[in-house]
């Protein structure tokens, strides 16, 4: 696919080659030290400020069997709420103070909280990176999360492409993660199998079961799947204010943190709309009436140029 021709505003035509080539890009500085205390500084307080009465000590978990998947999780797309580590809580009681405990905050701060609000959807820089990728037509946010990797007990998650947990057809997820502290080997920055989104189709997606709870429909069954690329990961180490731009079908993953400092990072994602994509009732992150996801861009982009087509 030729190089895109628009006129850039924020990114240059390397980063973009750069994106399109490796299915992620980091950008330095993305957002000011001032900006970046300001969500850390925030997510704090929204820690302190939540009240362990009545949370039913929902832990996130990634796994292919446990995948978290209870009302507490699947009606958090429009609220501020608090997932767990699964090793803060020992015999349904935390083991620590709720600030060491929280594995992440989601899914709702990009609408709700005025600080996260300001970042993902009222900031021009951020509407010009998306104008300059060309990567969708007319984008929407759709969750957001600030996550934590607590102290040594910060949980690993594993490998996995984005779009397999926020599936449109065709798939059209794109991951904004910004680290809001210092992200090294030892704490659990993340890492990348670059060029994976062109070759590794998605192949299964996370649905709400019919029956209550979430779990995983197949969508190319393993015997017809390509085989798994080839390649290494390369970790992407990344400082206070840093922005990682994460294509909906790069394989990536981050390692649990073996540090006794935390490695608070905000993300969000935008899919792809209607008439351009087709998101429907089986993803777990339901839309309401009064919380549509919001719309990223003044005016559609003109035109999109498709990757690994
Ligand atoms: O922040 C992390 O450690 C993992 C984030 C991630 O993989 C994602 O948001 O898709």
């Amino acid at each position: 696919m030729p190089a895109s021709v628009c006129e850039l505003e924020y990114l240059t035509q390397e980063q973009v080659d750069q994106f399109r080539r490796d299915g992620y890009l980091r950008l330095p500085a993305f957002l000011s030290p001032q900006e970046t205390e300001a969500l850390l500084t925030r997510s704090k307080q929204l820690i302190e400020n939540f009240s362990l009465e009545d949370h039913p000590l929902t832990k996130f978990t990634t796994g292919e069997d446990n995948h978290v998947g209870d009302d507490y999780f699947l009606n958090s797309g429009d609220k501020i709420r608090y997932f767990l580590e699964e090793d803060a809580v020992t015999d349904g009681q935390l083991n620590r103070p709720k600030e060491k405990a929280v594995n992440k905050i989601g899914h709702g701060l990009h609408e709700l909280d005025p600080d996260f609000r300001r970042v993902t959807l009222e900031n021009e820089t951020m509407k010009a990176v998306v104008r300059d990728l060309q990567f969708h037509r007319d984008p929407v946010a759709l969750q957001s999360m600030v996550i934590c990797k607590q102290p040594h007990i910060g949980g690993e998650v594993g490998e996995h492409n984005d779009s397999t947990f926020l599936y449109t057809d065709p798939p059209s997820a794109l991951g904004f993660w910004i680290a809001l502290e210092k992200c090294t080997p030892e704490n659990g920055a993340l890492s990348f199998l670059p060029g994976s989104h062109l070759t590794a189709p998605i192949t299964k997606r996370f649905v709400r079961k019919p029956g209550g709870g979430t779990g995983f429909e197949t969508l190319i069954p393993p015997e017809e799947a390509p085989p798994k690329p080839e390649g290494r990961y390369l970790l992407e180490a990344c400082i206070p204010g840093d922005m990682v731009l994460i294509h909906g079908s790069i394989l990536h993953k981050s390692e649990k943190n073996l540090s006794p400092h935390t490695r608070y990072a905000y993300t969000f994602h935008m899919i792809e709309s209607p008439p351009y994509a087709r998101y429907d009732e089986k993803n777990w992150l339901q839309p309401t009436p009064e919380t549509p996801f919001p719309h990223i861009l003044d005016k559609p982009n003109p035109t999109t140029v498709p990757i690994g087509a």
